[in-house]
C-alpha cells in the first residue's frame, strides 16, 4: 500500500538524490499515439525497445503501457524487461512519472507533481492529459512507495535537475511560463521547490534550448555530472538562435556558486546540425485538434545533454550526424571515466519533442517499502 502523505518532504527528512546516485531500476512508457508518433508509432516504438534493452544491460526496467498496446510490447521488447499495464496519455515517464525521494536511513518515498501536458490551456501540448496525471501516483502503488501530491503546483520531471547535495538547476523560460504556476512569484515557486526536493539553492538559468516544445526543460539544456561539475549545451556558432541561450546559461553558471559554496566546474557538450521535420516524416503523423502538429521544416530541440545516466552508463542520442555525435561520444567518455557511454539513435525520440532523459525515470536504490498494514 502507498500512502497519500500531508507533511513535505523537507519536513521529513527526505531529498531528491542526483541522477547519477546508485538506482533500483528505471520507468519508461511505451509511445502510441499516432497524433505524435509516425506511422503509427512503430518507429518510435522500435526506438523504445534499443533505448529500454541499452539500459537493462545495466538496471532492470519497467515499461508501463497500455491494454490496447500490451501484447504488442510485450512481444516487442526483451523478456528481461518488465512489463505493466498503466493508462497513459502519452510517453514521457520523466515528466508525468514520481520523482523518487531517500533519507539517510535508505527509504525512498516520491513526488507525485500535477501534471497539465506542459502548459495546460495556455500553450499544453496534447489535451486531455488526466490519464498521464495519474501515473506517478499508480508506480508509487506498484512499488508500495508512499508520496507527496502536489495539487495546485504544476511540475514536470525534466524541469529540474538537482546535485544531491542541496543544490537544484532550473530555467526562468519553464517554471515561470504562464502555462504553469503563474498565481505564484518567482520566490514563492522557489520556496515549494526547496520544500519539496529538500535543496538549499535553487540556481535559474533564463532559457533552454531554441524551440522546446516544453517551454525550455532544463534536462534538454544542461545537468550535472556530479556534484560541482554542470553539462551544458553549447554552439560556437553565434549566428544559430541557441548561442544566445548557451551563452547566457554560461555566463551565468561559471560566475555562481552551488549550495554547499563551490565554484562550478561547466562541460560544453556541443548539439548537433540543425534537425529538421522531413515532408516524409510530416505527412506520417496524425493531425489531430489541440496536439501540437509536425510541420515539414521545423526545427526540433535536439541536444546530447538529454542522456541518461544509469547504474554505470550513460545511454545518449545519435543523430546520424558525422562530427558532432562523434565529439559527444568523447566528451561524454571523458566526463564519465567510469561509466560505459552507449549511444542509441534517436531521430524518432526528438521528432516526438523529447529524448532520451525525457522518456525515462530512474528509480534510486533503497529500502522502498512503506509501512504494511495490517487488515485484522
Ligand atoms: O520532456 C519532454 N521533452 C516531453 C515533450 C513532450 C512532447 C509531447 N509531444
Amino acid at each position: 500500500m502507498s500512502r497519500k502523505l500531508s507533511s513535505t518532504p523537507k519536513k521529513d527528512g527526505f531529498r531528491m538524490p542526483g541522477e547519477f546516485e546508485e538506482h533500483d531500476g528505471c520507468w519508461m512508457i511505451w509511445p502510441e499515439r499516432t497524433d505524435n508518433w509516425r506511422l503509427g508509432a512503430k518507429p518510435a516504438q522500435n526506438a523504445f525497445v534499443k533505448i529500454a534493452s541499452a539500459i537493462a544491460e545495466f538496471e532492470p526496467v519497467t515499461m508501463a503501457v497500455s491494454d490496447e498496446q500490451f501484447s504488442n510490447a510485450r512481444q516487442m521488447l526483451p523478456d528481461c524487461i518488465r512489463v505493466v499495464e498503466m493508462a497513459n496519455n502519452d510517453s514521457w515517464m520523466r515528466d508525468v512519472g514520481p520523482t523518487f525521494l531517500v533519507n539517510d536511513e535508505g527509504e525512498v518515498r516520491a513526488i507525485d507533481w500535477e501534471f497539465n501536458s506542459w502548459g495546460g490551456l495556455v500553450d499544453g501540448l496534447y489535451f486531455p492529459w488526466n490519464k498521464d496525471d495519474n501515473v506517478a501516483r499508480k508506480v508509487c502503488e506498484i512499488e508500495n512507495i508512499d508520496e507527496y501530491r502536489t495539487d495546485g503546483f504544476i511540475l514536470e520531471g525534466g524541469s529540474i535537475h538537482v546535485d544531491g547535495e542541496g543544490t537544484c538547476i532550473v530555467t526562468e523560460e519553464c517554471l515561470l511560463s504562464a502555462g504553469r504556476n503563474s498565481q505564484l512569484s518567482k520566490e514563492e515557486i522557489e520556496e515549494t521547490l526547496k520544500e519539496y526536493l529538500n535543496v538549499e539553492k535553487v540556481i535559474w538559468i533564463k532559457d533552454g534550448i531554441y524551440n522546446d516544445e516544453t517551454n525550455g526543460h532544463v534536462d534538454n539544456i544542461c545537468c550535472f555530472a556530479r556534484p560541482g561539475e554542470i553539462i551544458l549545451a553549447w554552439t560556437d556558432d553565434e549566428k544559430d538562435p541557441q548561442y544566445s541561450r548557451s551563452k547566457s546559461a554560461y555566463d551565468l553558471l561559471i560566475n555562481e556558486t552551488d549550495a554547499k559554496g563551490r565554484k562550478l566546474k561547466i562541460h560544453k557538450l556541443y548539439i548537433p546540425n540543425p534537425i529538421v521535420i522531413t515532408k516524409e516524416e510530416s505527412e506520417g503523423v496524425d493531425s489531430v485538434d489541440g496536439t501540437l502538429p509536425r510541420e515539414e521544416g521545423d526545427r526540433q530541440a535536439a541536444s546530447y545533454v538529454n542522456f541518461y545516466i544509469a547504474n554505470s552508463a550513460i545511454i545518449f542520442p545519435l543523430f546520424n550526424d558525422e562530427k558532432y555525435d562523434k565529439l559527444a561520444e568523447e566528451k561524454l567518455k571523458e566526463i564519465f571515466p567510469d561509466r560505459k557511454v552507449v549511444g542509441v539513435y534517436a531521430r524518432e525520440i526528438i521528432l516526438g519533442g523529447g529524448n532520451i532523459h525525457c522518456i525515462t525515470q530512474q528509480q534510486p536504490l533503497g529500502e522502498n517499502k512503506c509501512e504494511q498494514v495490517s487488515y485484522s
